[in-house]
This record gives structure tokens, sequence and C-alpha cells, in this order.
């Protein structure tokens, strides 16, 4: 049976994919490299390492590594420098409803963000508390769409990864929760997540109810 919903951050609970997209995008500017918000898409949920491989490889480039060290950090301080205008206005509309709705059901709420800066978000928007397990990016071995950090959430909530469902607004995420072996929702549409179980627009349209009759189509 279901026990435990775990959370993407990005793009599912704030907005912050639009800021982390800025800070790519100024990050490319500065050096030259190609890219656009449409290259963007292929970097949702991807670390921070991954993410810089995926510009330079679009770009055919190649940086040495105290180079591409500094080209990470100077994408996070951009990027950290946006956050610091964030409050829980930014939480996406109807993510406290549906907290409160998983909790008086008894579920556990879990987080699986691939970012470092995961519990500094969460902190101002003013949610840190609402969950039982905060995964750390930095602690798992392999990133999304590799299933550590939603297998790590799963086992610090103290369930099994069968007890949880996933919630992901990108593709690497989707298969991610896919390879833990837990029940997908995709925020989106069909053609950006083709392989998400069932798909919402926005959290604020997601319900419990959706998320118990998920579990228990696919568990059938
Ligand atoms: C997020 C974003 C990615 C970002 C990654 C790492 O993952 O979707 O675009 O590259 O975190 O973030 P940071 O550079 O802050 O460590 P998620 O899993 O929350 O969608
Ligand atoms: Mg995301």
């Amino acid at each position: 049976a279901l026990k435990g919903v775990i959370f993407d951050l990005d793009g599912v609970l704030t907005d912050t994919a639009e800021d982390h997209y800025q800070a790519w995008q100024a990050l490319a500017d500065a050096h030259g490299l190609t890219f656009d918000r449409e290259a963007n898409h292929a970097l949702k949920g991807v670390d921070r390492a991954g993410s810089l491989r995926l510009i330079l490889e679009q770009t055919g480039k190649a940086v040495e590594p105290p180079k591409f060290e500094a080209m990470l950090a100077e994408k996070n301080a951009t990027y950290v420098a946006r956050l610091r205008g964030y409050s829980p206005a930014n939480l996406f509309a109807g993510v406290e409803r549906l907290f409160a709705a998983l909790r008086a059901a008894g579920l556990k709420i879990g987080l699986a963000s691939a970012s470092r800066n995961a519990r500094d978000v969460v902190a101002r928007l003013g949610i840190a508390d609402a969950f039982d397990f905060i995964a750390d990016a930095g602690a798992v071995t392999h990133p999304k769409p590799a299933p550590d950090i939603f297998l790590a959430c799963a086992d610090g909530m103290g369930l099994s990864p069968d007890q949880c469902i996933g919630v992901e607004d990108a593709r690497a995420g989707i298969t991610a929760i896919h390879a833990a072996g837990m029940v997908a929702i995709g925020i989106g549409s069909e053609e950006a997540l083709p392989d998400a179980d069932i798909h919402v627009p926005a959290i604020g349209d997601l319900t419990l109810g959706q998320i118990l009759s998920a579990e228990q189509e696919t568990a059938a």
C-alpha cells in the first residue's frame, strides 16, 4: 500500500527551473557557448556537472577540469543570487493544500531533488518542516536518471520503494522514479513526459485521489 509521496523540487514545487535556465544562459553567453531555451529542456533534472557537459557537447567544445569547475561555480553563483529573492510567495499554488491532504491521509512526504541548493530553497519557500525526509543530492553516487536519490529518500523515510510514488517534471526524473520501482506522476504534458504513468498540467491540479488511483492502476 502507498505510504509516501516523493517530490522533485525544481519545476514541481516552485519555478526554480526558470532560474536554472537563466543562470545557464548567462554562463553560455559569457563563454560563447551554443545554448537557448529549447536546448535547456535536456538539462531539466540533470545535475550541475551533467548539465555543463551537455552544453559543452552541444557546442562541440572541451574545457580542462579547472576551467570546468570554475564554470560550475560561476553558474551556481548566478543561480544562488537569483534565489535571494525567494520567499513563500514563490511556492506553487496548491502545494500546501496537497501536503495537508497527504498528511491527513497518513502519507509521508519526501524531497528528492538533484539540487545541492534544495535545502536552502525549501527553507526560503517556508516548507522545510513539511518533509519527513530531504534526500541529499551531494551524498548519492549516481545522479538522475539513476534511481539513487529516490531510493535514498524512500530509505530515509523508513519505507520500501514499492510503498512510494514519485512526482517529477523532467524526463530524467521520470526515468529515475521508474528505475527505483515507483509509479511516476508527471507534471507537464504527455509530449514532454511520454514515460510518466499519469500527467497533470501543474502541481495545483494534483489531488490525493489521483495519487491513490495512479498507485492502484499500476499495482493491478
Ligand atoms: C534540479 C534542476 C536542474 C539542476 C539540478 C542541480 O533538479 O532541475 O536543472 O541542474 O537541480 O541543481 P544545483 O546546481 O542547484 O545543484 P531537480 O531534481 O530538483 O529538478
Ligand atoms: Mg525538476
